[in-house]
């Protein structure tokens, strides 16, 4: 009989990212409390600013009430997170090529074949490692997998998954720790991981216990677990839809597992509505897709006080130059250059007000929801050795925002040559 629960899934989630890699690049800063701002919000801060009071998106203005002696570290510039993030899936890659990265400092590891692998070659592993969601009744688990009869039969429904799933995860558990203790020996970052049968499960599991920790939930734990949580813990369950379903009063896993389907479907669409019906009932089948090498690289800005062309123009360098920086370094590592340059801007009516400039390596149709003009860039002019690349590039990216932007753009004031310049 096939097993009911046959994957292993680890979810690595690493630590106050850019607060550790601030910290791995300076020590010292270890044991202080610290703070990364982005505008005028601390976008994370360590776990001794956390204990503290400090947390994610506090308005820069409350810390000096809150933690005066907060240390913080500008963090607009995002070189340094990204490049820790390649050398982390690097590392992780070494351990599986299944690794699926999720925004910087989330991956999801399909660690299935590592555990086959290893049951067969070890003896049984008496534990598990690290927590187990509800750990306390676990005795119980194993006094009755090893004679029944010595278990009060109201806990035999609970733990009477027999398809081998609780002596996989166990192993899940060993090869997770390992994986996060070589993470800190090799890179000196530590995560939090969550372990079990599924994406989403795992993911929710990590965060159950924070920091440097890790988490195994058993298949039979997961329908109580998700039951009394709010719907927008649910991967996939945005500001969007979660506001959809609270004008329909459902707030809950449970609310939302008493809708039927269809309903669901007629309120958020049949996309979301579907996926969510089977994630509230913990059925999530997603695969763990490998991360390939990034096809676009982008860079992007609200653009917010640009009343004259020039600050267009200025603004667009800014963000061009940290964009031909990462360019320079993927053909360092892996030899390609783009051959396109396109920019997008997103309406400004709607309620994320951001404009992006990309580089797309591959040409291909990316956004559907904004507007976007790209241009073809010749055959290795972004090889780093060319040095006009930084003025063509403003140059062809200004007449790509005049093309979109004809009429909005009468209104900056400025010269007029890229404008009258759009082929
Ligand atoms: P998170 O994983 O949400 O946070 P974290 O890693 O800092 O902390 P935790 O220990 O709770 O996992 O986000 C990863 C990084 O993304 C974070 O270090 C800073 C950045 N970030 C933003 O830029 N904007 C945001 O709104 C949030 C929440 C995070
Ligand atoms: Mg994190």
């Amino acid at each position: 009989m096939a097993a009911m629960h046959p994957r292993t899934i680890v979810h690595i989630d690493l630590d106050c990212f850019y607060a550790q890699v601030e910290m791995v690049a300076d020590p010292k800063l270890k044991d202080k409390p610290l703070g990364i701002q982005q505008k005028n919000i601390i976008v994370t801060c360590n776990y001794p600013a956390r204990a503290r009071g400090v947390h994610k998106l506090m308005y820069i203005n409350k810390v000096p009430k809150v933690c005066p002696d907060l240390i913080i570290r500008d963090g607009s510039n995002l070189k340094r997170y990204r490049e820790a993030s390649e050398k982390i899936l690097d590392h992780l890659r070494g351990w599986t090529p299944e690794v699926e990265r999720l925004g910087m400092d989330e991956f999801f590891l399909d660690v299935t074949h590592m555990v086959a692998d290893e049951q067969e070659k070890m003896e049984k592993k008496l534990d598990f490692v690290g927590h187990v969601y509800r750990g306390e009744t676990l005795t119980l688990i194993e006094t009755q997998t090893r004679n029944e009869s010595h278990v009060p039969s109201c806990t035999a429904k609970v733990h009477h998954c027999r398809c081998g799933c609780y002596q996989r995860l166990m192993t899940g558990s060993h090869i997770a720790q390992r994986i996060r203790t070589s993470l800190y020996q090799t890179l000196g970052y530590t995560a939090s991981a969550g372990i079990s049968v599924g994406k989403m499960i795992a993911k929710l599991s990590g965060e159950l216990k924070k920091p440097n920790q890790q988490t195994t939930m058993l298949p039979a734990y997961i329908d109580g677990f998700l039951a009394p949580l709010r719907v927008r813990k649910i991967p996939g369950c945005g500001y969007s839809t979660s506001k959809k379903l609270a004008s329909l009063g459902i707030e809950t896993v449970t609310q939302l597992r008493n809708l039927s389907k269809q309903k669901l479907i007629k309120a958020v669409g049949a996309q979301i509505g579907g996926r969510l019906h089977d994630l509230a009932f913990g059925l999530d089948t997603s695969h763990v897709v490998a991360t390939v090498r990034e096809k676009q690289m982008s860079e992007e800005d609200s653009f917010k006080s640009c009343t004259a062309i020039d600050d267009v123009a200025l603004r667009i360098l800014s963000i061009l130059r940290p964009l031909l920086e990462r360019v320079r370094m993927r053909f360092q590592k892996h030899g390609d250059l783009p051959s396109t340059l396109r920019l997008t801007i997103r309406d400004r009516l709607s309620h994320q007000k951001t404009e992006q400039s990309k580089i797309n390596t591959s040409g291909g149709a990316y956004f559907t929801t904004r507007t976007s003009r790209q241009t073809t860039i010749p055959l290795g002019f972004f090889h780093p050795e060319n040095k006009k690349q930084e003025g063509y590039c403003v140059d062809h990216l200004m007449k790509l925002f005049f093309k979109m932007l004809l009429p909005a753009s009468k209104r900056l004031v400025g010269p007029e040559s890229w404008a009258n310049n759009t082929e």
